[in-house]
């Protein structure tokens, strides 16, 4: 395990494992053709990511054990646990996709757009939902901190999909206001939908597996949700202002009238006649309006904004993570933030 492409590698051979465990799953009598569908269908919707978050199980496992060499065992264990926030992850996103009417996700058709898919995505999303507990069962029962495995994943389901809901109840047609719309409300939403799963579990995993008791470090919490709130600025922010070819999808958050960072920062830098361009034209389909916003955007330098939002949240960030007493959590959290501070993608 010298270098990083390794442990790609490795973490993509714990996938074959945990796939073909699960075609061959005796709870189930499998045919050719159910099996094909679903081997086709996790590889589809599993493993075409960045792979940040399951990959950080295992660095920060690592970087826990402080230097010392992992047991083939551990690797496979983190890894296997890093998958099974990839398969929360698809689970999500399928669902997602289908929720938001999205085009693409990391470069290819959303799932739910594949000729013969269709709403079968919306059964496939429960699919994989149903999968990580059984890859748990698997591999973990034995272990003194299963339970407490259930309950994270549990927990932060609950978080997610609270998230999702408020994230969706927002926009609710006939009920369009952009006038509700503020930071706090779009705080509440990123937090839940996106920062518990995305920050705070792959680290709450590591530290479970390193034998700790995860309300001994309520702080690490704190920081990484912090984190997951500056993650999803930049998805807001992506969205309308990165490269598709890059990020993989198209946005659809104007559209979609989210509350996005981006409509509540124009909401706070527009005058008079800006706002009524923007409670005229935001939430429709028609790509005339979203050029219209988009226009706006620019007119009043919301790159701009974003780029000082970053790098506040930076410094922010990591005067948080100078501040723990531990030089080995403070490693994990700022390889965190290495890897996201000005993504592009
Ligand atoms: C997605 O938020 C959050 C979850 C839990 C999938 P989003 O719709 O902004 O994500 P994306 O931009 O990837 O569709
Ligand atoms: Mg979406
Ligand atoms: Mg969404
Ligand atoms: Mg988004």
């Amino acid at each position: 395990m010298a270098n990083p492409s390794d442990l790609r590698t490795v973490f993509l051979g714990v996938y074959s494992v945990l796939k073909s465990d699960l075609l061959n799953d005796p709870a189930f009598e499998w045919t050719d053709a159910s099996r094909q569908w679903v081997e086709r269908m996790l590889d589809y919707n599993v493993p075409g990511g960045k792979l940040n978050r399951g990959l950080s199980v295992v660095d920060s496992y690592k970087l826990l054990k402080e230097g010392e060499d992992l047991t083939e065992d551990e690797v496979f264990l983190a890894s296997a646990l890093g998958w099974c926030i990839e398969w929360l992850q698809a689970y999500f996103l399928v669902l997602d996709d289908i929720m938001d009417s999205s085009h693409t996700r990391r470069g290819q058709p959303c799932w739910f757009r594949v000729p013969k898919v269709g709403l079968i995505a919306v059964n496939d999303g429960i699919m994989l939902r149903n999968h990580i507990p059984r890859i748990l069962k698997k591999h973990f029962r034995q272990k003194p901190y299963y339970v407490d495995l259930l309950d994270l994943f549990n927990e932060v389901e609950f978080q997610t999909a609270s998230g999702q809901m408020i994230d969706l109840i927002t926009t609710i047609e006939g009920e369009k206001d952009l006038s509700k719309y503020s930071l706090p409300l779009h705080r509440r939403i990123v937090q839940y939908k996106t920062a518990y799963y995305s920050f705070y579990l792959p680290v709450a995993c590591a530290l479970l597996m390193a034998g700790e008791n995860l309300e001994n470090h309520v702080h690490v919490k704190d920081v990484l949700i912090d984190m997951g709130i500056y993650f999803q600025v930049q998805d807001d922010y992506l969205d309308c202002f990165g490269d598709p070819e890059k990020i993989g999808k198209i946005g659809t958050d104007i559209e979609d009238f989210k509350c996005s960072w981006l409509v509540v920062k124009a909401l706070e830098h527009c005058n008079e006649e800006q706002k009524k361009i923007l409670f005229e034209h935001y939430g429709k389909a028609d790509p005339a309006d979203v050029a219209k916003i988009k226009a706006l955007y620019n007119d009043i330098n919301l790159q701009g904004v974003f780029a000082e939002y970053e790098s506040k949240s930076y410094n922010r960030l990591t005067r948080s993570i100078d501040a723990h007493p531990s030089k080995t959590v403070q490693a994990v959290l700022k390889s965190f933030l290495d890897k996201i501070y000005k993504r592009q993608k």
